[in-house]
């Protein structure tokens, strides 16, 4: 069995690299931009053509694996893990990035068998940065290992966040409150790419201490939680409690140490999770 994940994982780093290859072409001239859930939500033809490229291959190859793929169920199918094999991917992570053309865009595939991830591949393609990680074997960007940074203390901390999509007003004030909180500890800085997998590619090179959001959703940081973990990081709730993917909040850091000194100051709320029952009408 353990050589089927290796020959999943070899096929979607293969598929990664392929999809880089359509992201990079279209941002060149295919930028046609729709909304989903509101105004800023955004979605691109070239984020469902990739994400259709990613899960047909993967269908002919390994036709007994799920998926849970941003854009399908943006289109309505369920965002439900189960113990079988599932790929969960993100066509593009930054897609309001690559609208922009801010130059961090990332493929992000992760692959989970009894709710536990066992690979996960992220690809920077504008950096051409290939991240990978396989349960147990480490973290990699480009063939290279990972090492999270061994800071410990938090006010020689960098920190990655994010704005996210909501423009909820009680939830921009959260948000700015957890900023202001963290940023006063005081931290060095706080910074963010605009994708939530290359933030968690860089705590896994050591380029950051920690990162955390809440609004994020399980194709965002499944593969990106590996990379973490495999690069001696931790991830937690930004309660301190067990990481649940589908709950939409996350702090992934380099050290149990500095993750709770931030845990301390994020004035939490909680987004409907990626896996509730759709509304009734
Ligand atoms: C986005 C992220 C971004 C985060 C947003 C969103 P998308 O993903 O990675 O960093 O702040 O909440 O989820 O929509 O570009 O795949």
């Amino acid at each position: 069995m353990a050589d089927d994940w290796q020959n999943a994982m070899d096929h979607a780093v293969a598929l990664a690299r392929r999809a880089g290859e359509v992201v990079r072409e279209a941002l060149q001239h295919d930028r046609k931009v729709m909304t989903k859930s509101c105004s800023v939500d955004l979605v691109t033809q070239t984020d469902q053509k990739v994400e259709t490229l990613i899960i047909q291959s993967v269908k002919e190859k390994f036709p007994t694996h799920r998926f849970i793929g941003e854009e399908s169920v943006a289109a309505g199918e369920a965002c439900v893990l189960t113990d079988s094999p599932t790929w969960i991917i993100d066509p593009i992570d930054g897609t309001t990035n690559f609208v922009h053309a801010f130059p961090f865009v990332a493929v992000s595939i992760g692959f989970s068998v009894n709710k536990q991830m066992q690979f996960g591949v992220v690809y920077s393609c504008l950096e051409d940065k290939m991240y990978t990680a396989r349960r147990g074997n480490g973290a990699f960007c480009n063939g290279e290992p990972l090492q999270v940074s061994q800071q410990q203390d938090v006010k020689q901390s960098m920190i990655a966040t994010e704005f996210g999509s909501s423009r909820d007003p009680e939830v921009v004030e959260k948000i700015f409150s957890s900023l202001k909180n963290i940023l006063c500890i005081p931290v060095h800085g706080v910074r963010g790419a605009g994708t939530a997998a290359v933030n968690m590619c860089l705590v896994a090179s050591g380029c950051v201490e920690a990162y955390y959001e809440m609004g994020i959703h399980v194709w965002d940081v499944a593969a990106g939680s590996l990379i973490v973990s495999e690069a001696g990081g931790v991830l937690m709730d930004v309660d301190g409690g067990e990481l649940d993917l589908m709950s939409r909040r996350i702090v992934a850091a380099n050290s149990r140490a500095v993750a709770e000194r931030l845990v301390a100051e994020i004035d939490a709320f909680s987004p409907p999770r990626d896996d509730a029952p759709p509304l009734k009408p």
